[in-house]
């Protein structure tokens, strides 16, 4: 017999989404629970995400966590485009007004989890089987199982902040979804090391060799990136090979720069852009990478797990606290709009840095071109700037 608990909102997944949502929510005075399938341990020591867009930092800022953010995070006014050793740089604060803010996503969850734990919410981690059922009904439940217990969460809405990998999206029936992917031929390797980054601000490499991202967590803490193949393994790649090719695509002024510190994290990360349309079901709704992927060229995937939120939480207030439905009822159009704007680009800086497969010699001139128009125009400058930066939230 299933032990029954009752909430409002039923959160499944505490990453960035799952977790802002719950502190918007228990602000705005709505009861919520989180049910997270790994150890929370694990979802703290996750290295995923570096780049806060100014809505970012003012919807963190608005839960209440962006104390820590605004002592430690790193305030940038621009970013370097380097091809073939030739450098660039985009001025986002001449070119837009704004600026983005270095901060990794372990230290939004981090400031998150604190929060809940302050106020004193459950997030009830290791859970199995999670299962959200009802999602028609007005009455939604999300079954689990959770240290050998079955559990059974009554609730008003359920919001699948579960990932791509997640349960809830395969809850929508697969004919009222529709879903639009497209797969890179190549991954991320990244690693982090103690090392002083290699440049004030962030520099996004195109080389003959393939793509480089030399970033950072700190003015100790270097996180950097080489294009990889696909199917490669972290193993694959010995941190000599990782600092060579950082060396050989980005030119010798800046690969003097490099120390080559042992990493203390090595991961692939896969490419590709994906979205679910609608981002609702019923008295189900999703948030973040359990909707859509972004290759995180455009340093995109959790400013929009976050832009998401923005728009969700109130209209769940609105919904739950005024018996307003039409905020709710929008949600999923709005924040498609901005999503697709947001995969536009995350597509366009991916096409732009990336050293393609052989076999298209239109393709690869075309690129160049691209590169060479990016160089020499503050038009084309300006537009890498205003979506860098984030695209205004939607209301
Ligand atoms: P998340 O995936 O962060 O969180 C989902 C949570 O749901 C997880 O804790 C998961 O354990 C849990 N979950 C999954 N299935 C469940 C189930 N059945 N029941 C209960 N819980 C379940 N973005 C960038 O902008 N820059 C980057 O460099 C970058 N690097 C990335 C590297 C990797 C390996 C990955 C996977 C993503 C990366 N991203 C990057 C994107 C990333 O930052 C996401 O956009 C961000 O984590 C989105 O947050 P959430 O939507 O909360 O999803
Ligand atoms: C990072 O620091 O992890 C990072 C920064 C910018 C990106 C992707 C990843 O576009």
């Amino acid at each position: 017999m299933a032990k029954q608990l009752t909430t409002r909102v039923a959160i499944v997944g505490s990453g960035p989404a799952g977790l802002l949502l719950g502190q918007l929510l228990f602000n705005a005075g709505i009861d919520n629970v989180i049910v997270e399938r790994r150890p929370l341990a694990r979802v703290l020591a996750r290295i995923r995400a570096g780049v806060l867009e100014e809505s970012t930092v003012r919807v963190l800022e608005a839960a209440g966590v962006a104390d820590r953010l605004h002592r430690e995070g790193l305030v940038h006014e621009g970013i370097e485009i380097a091809v073939a050793g030739a450098r660039r740089r985009i001025d986002f604060k001449r070119l837009t007004g704004k600026k983005v803010v270095v901060y990794g996503q372990t230290e939004v969850t981090k400031d998150l989890v604190a929060a809940r734990a302050n106020a004193g919410l459950p997030i009830l981690d290791e859970a199995q089987d999670v299962l959200p059922v009802d999602l028609e009904s007005d009455r939604p439940k999300v079954l689990f199982r959770r240290h050998g217990e079955s559990f059974e969460l009554v609730c008003e809405i359920v919001a699948g902040c579960d990932g791509f990998h997640g349960v809830c999206r395969s809850r929508i029936p697969a004919e009222r979804l529709k879903t639009f992917e497209r797969i890179y031929p190549f991954g991320w390797l990244g690693i982090l090391a103690h090392a002083r980054p290699v440049s004030e601000e962030l520099i996004y490499a195109y080389s003959e060799r393939g793509f480089a991202l030399f970033s950072m967590r700190s003015p100790t803490v270097s996180r950097l990136y080489v294009q990889c193949d696909p199917n490669d393994t972290p193993q694959a790649w010995t941190d000599e090979r990782v600092y060579d090719e950082l060396a050989a695509r980005i030119g010798p002024e800046i690969a003097a720069r490099l120390e080559r510190a042992p990493s203390v994290e090595k991961s692939v990360t896969q490419m590709r852009s994906f979205v679910a349309e609608p981002m609702r079901f019923g008295r189900l709704v999703l948030a973040g990478d359990a909707a859509h992927i972004v290759p995180p060229t455009g340093a995109k995937g959790l400013n929009l797990a976050v832009a998401d939120v923005a728009l969700l939480a109130p209209a769940l207030v609105a919904f739950l606290k005024e018996n307003d439905p039409r905020p709710l009822d929008a949600y999923s159009s709005k924040a498609l709009a901005r999503v697709w704007k947001a995969e536009r680009f995350s597509w366009w800086m991916t096409s732009l840095l990336h050293k393609f497969p052989e076999g298209d010699p239109f393709r690869d001139r075309l690129q160049r071109a691209e590169l060479d128009y990016l160089f020499d125009s503050e038009a084309m400058q300006k537009v890498l700037a205003e979506n860098y930066v984030g695209l205004p939230l939607p209301v």
